[in-house]
This record gives C-alpha cells, structure tokens and sequence, in this order.
C-alpha cells in the first residue's frame, strides 16, 4: 500500500527480505516510479526505525550496474563469466530442451536443484521450485546450510516450539549468548538484551571471539570451538549434584532425569576444563549463575552446532532450561527459532505429493563430489538449477565445484540478481527481481511479528520474480498441475493456515495496508508456554531421555529437503545427551582450528561485491592470536596462506589478542572473484556432517598458516 505526501513521493511498505532473523520492517520512499530511500518502520516494535549497513543503501543494489537485467547464454569459457543477451523466449526453450533431454537419456534424477534462502519471503524464499522439482522427478535437494542439526535436536529434546518471545527478554536475569555474534548478525535483538543489562541481568558470551557482542557482555569466556557439549554437560553436572535443580519443575515437567544425573557423573567441570579450555572454576560458577539467576535465558547462534557433536551439543544444552526451572516465567527458557510460532502452510509450497516416492535425496554440502563423480551417482548428475544461492561461496569443498561446474557435458542453469562467482559458471544466466520489485509476505525465525512486502518498483529490465520463473518454467515443460498457474495473490491466501490462533485477526487486507502485524500470542510480559510443561514433545515434556531419538534416530526435517521423508539417515541415537568430541585434532597435522562466522557487512555472500559493503568489510582477511602468529613468524596486515589437505585460501592477517589462542578467524561471505588467489575459506572446510540432521562443520576445520 502506498502513502502519499505533497512532494510526490510515496511510501510503500515492505519487509527486508534477507535470511536473518530480524526480518526489519521496511519503508521505501518513491518518487516517478523510482525508489530513492529505504529506511526501517519507526513504529516496528523490533526493527525501530533502523535496518543495517548490509541494507541501509538497498536502492544502491536495486539500480547497480552490475545487476542482471536479462536472460544470457554463455559464449567464453566456464567460469569467464562472458555471455550474450538472448531473450526469455530463447532461454526457456533452451532450459526446458536441456531438462528433456537430459530426462530422456539419462532419467530425472540426473537433474538437480541447488537453492537455499537467497530471498526469505514465504513466495519467492526456500521452497519456490519445489514443486517443479518435485513433479519433474529431478534429484532432491538437501539444504541443512543452517540450524539443521539444532533443529533436529531441539525438536528431539523440548519439540518443534517457540519456547520464548525474543521481546521477553527484557525479563530476564541471566542471558547466555552462546556462539552468537547478536551485534552483527541479530541486531535487533540487542536492545532488549542490553535492557535486561540495565536492569541488573548478567551478560554471558561464550565464543571462541570475543567480539563486538562479547565486548558489551559482563562475562566473556572464550571456548574452544566444538567443546561446547561439554561445558553444557559440566553444567548439568554441578547443577545436579550441588542440588541446584528446581525439583517440582522437574518431577512435573521432564522425563529421564534419573538417567541423566548418572550420565553426567562422568562430565566433572575438571574433565570439561581440559577440552573446553575453561578453568574448572569458571565452569562451577556459570553452572551455579545460570541455576541462581532466574528467570535465565540461553540464546544459541547458529554457529553452535557446526562441528561432529552439534547436535549433541545442542540436546545438552536443550536440557539447561527445565533442569533450572527457566521456563517457568516470561524471558526464561532456550532462544532457538520464534519460526515456529508461524502457521506457515509449507506443503502449499513445497507440494511433496507431487514427488516420485523413493526418488534419491543428495545433500548440497556434497555438491563438490556429485559433480566430479567422486560421490558416485546412478544416473550422474548433468543438468543443475541454481536460484536463491551461491554455492561456490557458501558451499564447502569450493575446489571441486569448480571442477565439477566446469564440466562442459553439464548444462547449468543460474537464476540470480548479480553475476556471482558461481553464475560466472552458468550455461544459462537468468535475472530475478529484487525484494523493491516482487510481492512476499513473511514470517520471522527472530520475532513473532507477520510482514508484507508490497512492491514498490517495476521490474527492472527483465528481471523477475522467482515465483514467476517457475510458473514460466512449469509452463514451458508442460506441466498442468493447478499449483503451477498460482499467481503471488493466490499464494499469499494460501501461505498461512488463516484460522490458526495466532492469526487471528490478521488479514491480507490488513496487512496490505500496515506492512506488519504481530502474531496473535501473549504478550512479551506473559508468554511463558512451558510454564506448566506443555512441550510438543512425544511425552509433552522436555525429554532428556528422548523418545524419538530412541525410536526415529537421526533425522532432517522435511523442510529442508522439500518435504520428502525418504532416505532419512536414521540410525540409532543414544536417547541421552553425551559428549561428542571434534573431528579434527592435532592429527590431521594442522595446528590452527579455523571458524569461518558471518561477516558484519555482508549478507552471507549478498552484498559482498557491492562497494560500500566492500569498504566497511575489507579484504579477505584471518584472525589469528599475537602467539600463534610469532609462532609463524606472521606480522599484522601481511599476506598469509590459509590451507589444509583440502585447499587454501589467501587473507591478510589481523593479529588480535580477541581471539583464542589455537583458533583462528576468517569470516565467511566473500566472493571468490575478489579474492586473491580466487578462492575463499570455502576451500577449506570439509563436507563432513555433524551428528544429528547433517549439519555442516564449518567450526570443525583444522588449517595452518604460512607467510607468502
Ligand atoms: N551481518 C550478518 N548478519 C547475518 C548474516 C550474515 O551473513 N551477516 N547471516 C544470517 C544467517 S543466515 C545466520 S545463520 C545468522 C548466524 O548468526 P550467528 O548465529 O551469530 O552465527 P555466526 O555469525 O556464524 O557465528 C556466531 C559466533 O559463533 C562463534 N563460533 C563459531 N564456532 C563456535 C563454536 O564451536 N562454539 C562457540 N561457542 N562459538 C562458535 C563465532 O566466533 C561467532 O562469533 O546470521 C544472520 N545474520
Ligand atoms: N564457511 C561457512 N559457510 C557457510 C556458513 C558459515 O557460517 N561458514 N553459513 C551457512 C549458512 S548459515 C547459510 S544460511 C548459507 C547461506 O547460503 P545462501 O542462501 O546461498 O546465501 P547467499 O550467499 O546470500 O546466496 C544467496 C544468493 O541468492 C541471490 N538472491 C537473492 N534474492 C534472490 C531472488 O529473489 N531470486 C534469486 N533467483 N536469487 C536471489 C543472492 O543474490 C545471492 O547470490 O551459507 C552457509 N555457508
Ligand atoms: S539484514 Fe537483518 S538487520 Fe538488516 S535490515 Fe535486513 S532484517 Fe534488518
Ligand atoms: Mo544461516
């Protein structure tokens, strides 16, 4: 919806539609059809007025010169990035012969999607070619980029809830940041955290770095990464046996305690101190904090299960709140996901009855190996459809994606805003729409507020949607399913269950009009649901001993995997929470454990070749602490090579005493074309799968470091 003022401007309302789980509210002033300012909805009770220097100067990405503006096919070499205009017409055709052919000679699975959250809105976002996928047959995707394995954990341990309302936090009297950047990568959350602070909470961050938001903590204690299992163990430990649980709470609400306090017998905060790097002491006194301080908060990053034990990680640290008693008031309890407060109707956008049952499922991590044919698949993958992703960035094994990409018997397909590292690779390129040119309603993973985004542009050139690029692509192959000819209207009436209680209320018009709405919940000042138990658990209590790790073992949730259930890796789960130690140690030959987080000013890899996102973050560089870099003979601001038996990457070197000793720093997000060398700390990282819902183990990387 538009608001007129005399200046001929106008202001539409729209939602960021980044993967972040702020989701800020957005106004975008337009004069003559052109938008000139974004800015942040002043009366958004989460976004107040601000957005962020990853999207403060929106209008500069929407009008870049470097944006794709129309369809083109490639005439130099893979990965040259050269093509030639050609038109929708030429494209389509060419797409929909490729799949055809490649469907007839070799069978559909030999067609693969890669995608993941380039755009976050309900329409354009996750599951917008799952349809199409599903009816052609095509390989499924599984995209477990993010909170994968915490997910599963969770949902393992306290259910699929949104425990706590993130507005709650003023409330509480203890709040852990637990592998969380919250300045950089949750904003707005900071806020309320920082209002807890003045109100007499203690900060904790707990996290290799000590960062921006370690540096506003009361407490920092840096860990080694991937032990955190085992300060959450050590925890429990103190917590039991110095009789610091809250009995009622327990007795009422959980089941598995008894085998849970003889299975922490053997995590002693001295055995903790030795893996974790934590003096023992500091271990009983956060234990013996976190119990006393109630109502306590724990808030985990998504960087807490990138490692072998992640999800074991986060089942320990799932039991934390209910051992206390935290969930019993408003700003107690864990912070995972407020996703799951949404009724999103997924199976309208993912349509998994569409789907062949039994049709194989390959993980995007392994997309390196798929495509050389180191991972063997029957049929090999030939034709490959990138949208709403980049995976030569975001992907490990970055070597082998090229090689892989630069197959020339293998027609790729890239839909992207920008000529990305990994378009550069594309056969086909085709142009989307920015959020200022496309219609979406979104929900939130950091908030409990519903938002519209109203375009506020004409697509630029002949950029479009992703909703519409698969209803000319489910056109063009034929397919006749009512899904396909859904228009943005149609979707949006379908993206929620309307008559959920938490829409009550809301509407579409509604929304239209005021660009927002909170979810129809209790307020910040009484949403407390575990008060009395009620978790969406088997048993519907926290279950330290669970149930379904017993009986479904390991799992991916099928939204990560377009719905389909088939080929879950399964297995069997031990029901009670243990320690699972790093893959990679000292063995491996290399010294230093690098941890590749989100940078400040890129959004993952969007924005990462824009100018002044380009400036604030600098070059490609690695965090290293002042001993390990003497060590290495490394000065501060010189050229250092980052590698290990998997490849490497060239940074400058920042000696910083902010960073644990044995640990080392390169943020993730920076295009491969920019980088010297032309490779970046995806080089590096390895495919390997955490324990539960095959998350990565971005944190589990050993490399050393030379001077070039
Ligand atoms: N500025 C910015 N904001 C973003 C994004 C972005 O790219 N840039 N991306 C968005 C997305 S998709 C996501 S998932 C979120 C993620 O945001 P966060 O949840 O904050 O995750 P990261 O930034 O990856 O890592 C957070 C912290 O975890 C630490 N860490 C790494 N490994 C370990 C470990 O094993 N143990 C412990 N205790 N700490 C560890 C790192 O040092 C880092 O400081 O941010 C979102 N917001
Ligand atoms: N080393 C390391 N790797 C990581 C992580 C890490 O912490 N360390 N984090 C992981 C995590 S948590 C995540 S979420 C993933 C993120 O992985 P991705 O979701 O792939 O994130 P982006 O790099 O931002 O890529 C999104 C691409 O989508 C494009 N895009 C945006 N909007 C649209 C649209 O409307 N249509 C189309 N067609 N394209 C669009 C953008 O221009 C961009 O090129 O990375 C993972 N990779
Ligand atoms: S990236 Fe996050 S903090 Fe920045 S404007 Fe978007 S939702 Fe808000
Ligand atoms: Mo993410």
């Amino acid at each position: 919806m538009t608001v007129t003022d005399d200046s001929q401007a106008t202001t539409v309302r729209g939602a960021c539609p980044h993967d972040c789980p702020d989701t800020c509210a957005m106004l975008v002033t337009v004069v003559d059809g052109k938008a000139t300012k974004v800015q942040g909805d002043p009366d958004h009770p989460f976004t107040h007025g601000g957005l962020c220097v990853k999207v403060n100067n929106y209008v500069d990405k929407v009008y870049s010169p470097d944006r794709l503006l129309f369809p083109m096919r490639r005439t130099g070499p893979k990965g040259s990035g050269r093509f030639e205009r050609i038109t929708w017409d030429a494209a389509l055709d060419e797409i929909s012969s490729r799949f055809k052919a490649a469907a007839d000679e070799y069978g559909a699975e030999s067609i693969m999607p890669v995608s993941y959250l380039g755009t976050q809105g309900i329409l354009n976002g996750l599951n917008v070619g799952d349809p199409f996928f599903n009816k052609l047959g095509a390989t499924v995707t599984e995209r477990t980029y993010c909170d994968s394995g915490a997910c599963t954990a969770y949902s393992m341990t306290v259910g699929a809830t949104a425990g706590v309302d993130p507005e709650s936090l003023v409330h509480s009297r203890y709040i852990i940041i637990w592998a969380c950047n919250m300045i950089s990568t949750n904003l707005h959350l900071w806020p309320y955290v920082a209002e807890a602070q003045k109100r007499g909470a203690k900060v904790v961050v707990i996290d290799p770095m000590r960062h921006r938001t370690a540096k506003m903590a009361d407490w920092h204690i840096p860990i080694r990464p991937g032990t955190d299992g085992a300060l959450a163990l050590a925890m429990m430990h103190v917590i039991i046996n110095e009789g610091l649980t809250d009995q009622d709470y327990v007795r009422e609400h959980t089941v598995g305690y008894d085998e849970l306090a003889e299975r922490v017998q053997q995590y002693s905060p001295e055995w903790a101190a030795a893996e974790t790097g934590i003096p023992a002491a500091d271990i009983t006194t956060l234990a013996r904090e976190y119990a006393a301080g109630q109502p306590s908060l724990i808030r985990i990053g998504v960087a807490i299960e990138r490692h072998a034990g992640g999800g074991e990680t986060v089942r320990s640290i799932s039991c934390l709140p209910a051992l206390v008693g935290a969930w019993r008031k408003p700003g107690g309890g864990l912070l995972q996901l407020p996703l799951w407060a949404f009724p999103v109707n997924w199976p309208a956008f993912m349509h998994p009855e569409l789907a062949t049952p039994g049709t194989r499922v390959v993980n995007q991590f392994l997309l390196g190996q798929a495509l050389t044919g180191e991972l063997a698949l029957d049929p090999p993958i030939k034709a490959l459809m990138v949208y709403n992703s980049n995976p030569m960035v975001v992907c490990p094994e970055q070597d082998k994606i090229v090689e892989g990409m630069s197959r020339e018997d293998l027609f790729t397909v890239v839909s992207d805003q920008f000529k990305t590292d990994t378009a550069r690779y594309a056969d086909i390129v085709l142009p989307a729409t920015t959020q200022l040119e496309q219609k979406d309603i979104m929900f939130s993973w950091g908030h409990f507020y519903v938002s519209m985004n109203n375009p506020a542009v004409e697509p630029l050139g002949d950029a479009i949607s992703n909703t519409e690029l698969f209803r000319r692509l489910a056109t063009r192959m034929g397919l006749t399913e009512p899904c396909f000819a859904r228009t943005d209207d149609d979707m949006i009436a379908e993206a929620f269950d309307w008559s959920a209680p938490a829409m009550e209320g809301i509407t579409v018009e509604r929304l239209r009009e005021t660009g927002w709405s909170r979810l129809t919940l209790p307020s910040p000042d009484e949403y407390a649901p575990h008060a009395n138990g009620n978790f969406p658990t088997p048993s519907g209590k926290t279950e330290f001993k669970s149930s379904i790790a017993e009986q479904v073992g390991n799992f991916v949730v099928p939204l990560f995997r377009q719905g389909s259930d088939d080929h879950q890796p399964g297995g069997t789960v031990d029901p009670l929470p243990h320690y699972i130690a790093p893959r990679e140690s000292d063995e491996t030959g290399f010294l230093l454990n690098l941890i590749s987080p989100k940078s400040h000013a890129y959004l993952n890899s969007s924005a990462g070749d824009q100018p002044v996102q380009r400036r604030v973050q600098g070059e490609q560089s690695v965090t290293i602490h002042p001993l390990d870099a003497q060590q290495r003979e490394i000065v501060d601001g010189q050229e250092v090579r980052v590698f290990n038996d998997r490849g490497q990457f060239i940074a400058i070197a920042k000696l910083s005493e902010d960073i644990a000793p044995g640990v080392v720093l390169s943020h993730m997000g920076a295009w491969a074309k920019n980088a010297k060398g032309g490779t970046t700390v995806a080089a590096v990282n390895p495919f390997v799968f955490a324990d539960l819902g095959n998350a990565p183990t971005f944190s589990d990387t050993r490399v050393e470091i030379a001077a070039i």
